[in-house]
């Protein structure tokens, strides 16, 4: 399956004001800045979602539809140092609400940055699908700033940090830059 359409469907400020559902959905999370706009532009094809060099932007839950058929949800980032504790405390309830209600949820994209450890902020994550029992892939994101090389030995050591929480997710390397693992990556989602 390919890529036919894409549409921004709904922008969700608050808990409980979801579009209907489709299929499928598969959500998209990460902390601030990772490059979850970018990736998703990628894998539409077309500058859909707004990317920004200024965290902390995106307070909404963004709904894109593809083919008409599955929802890619754009969640808000998380881990944004300059976040107010109301700021946090809203952005924790409307995520949790989220995975409580969205039956069609099938799957959560954890974009990661390919160049540092797990933040706590990602932990924290990995700990509400895990809890939520949401099957959850992991994205290395922004490949194309270290080596093949380094790639390689950054890849090792973040799938190491996942056995040591007792995770095992599959894990996709990519760059939005390069496109690199984007095909791969559209593949297993649709
Ligand atoms: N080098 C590189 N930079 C990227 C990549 N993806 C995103 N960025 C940059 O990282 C910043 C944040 O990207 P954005 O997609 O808005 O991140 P978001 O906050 O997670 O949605 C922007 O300056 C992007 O240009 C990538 O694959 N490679
Ligand atoms: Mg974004």
């Amino acid at each position: 399956m390919t890529v036919k359409s894409t549409e921004l469907v709904r922008t969700v400020f608050s808990k409980g004001e979801y579009p209907p559902p489709l299929r499928r959905e598969i959500a998209f999370a990460g902390r601030s800045n990772v490059g979850k706009s970018s990736l998703l532009n990628s894998l539409f094809g077309r500058k859909l979602a707004k990317t920004s060099s200024t965290p902390g932007k995106t307070r909404s839950i963004n709904f894109y539809g593809v083919n008409r058929e599955i929802y890619f949800v754009d969640l808000p980032g998380y881990g944004y140092a300059k976040a107010s504790m109301s700021e946090r405390e809203k952005w924790k309830k409307l995520i949790i609400d989220y995975f409580e209600s969205r039956e069609e949820l099938s799957l959560v994209v954890v974009l990661v940055d390919i160049r540092h450890p797990l933040q706590p902020a990602d932990i924290q994550m990995l700990e509400w699908v895990t809890y939520y029992t949401i099957p959850f892939i992991l994205v290395l994101t922004k490949a194309d700033k270290l080596s093949r090389n380094q790639q390689i030995i950054a890849e090792k050591s973040i799938k190491d940090e996942l056995a040591s929480l007792g995770v095992y997710p599959p894990v996709f390397v990519v760059s939005a830059v390069k496109k690199q693992g984007i095909e791969e990556l559209l593949i297993a989602l649709l």
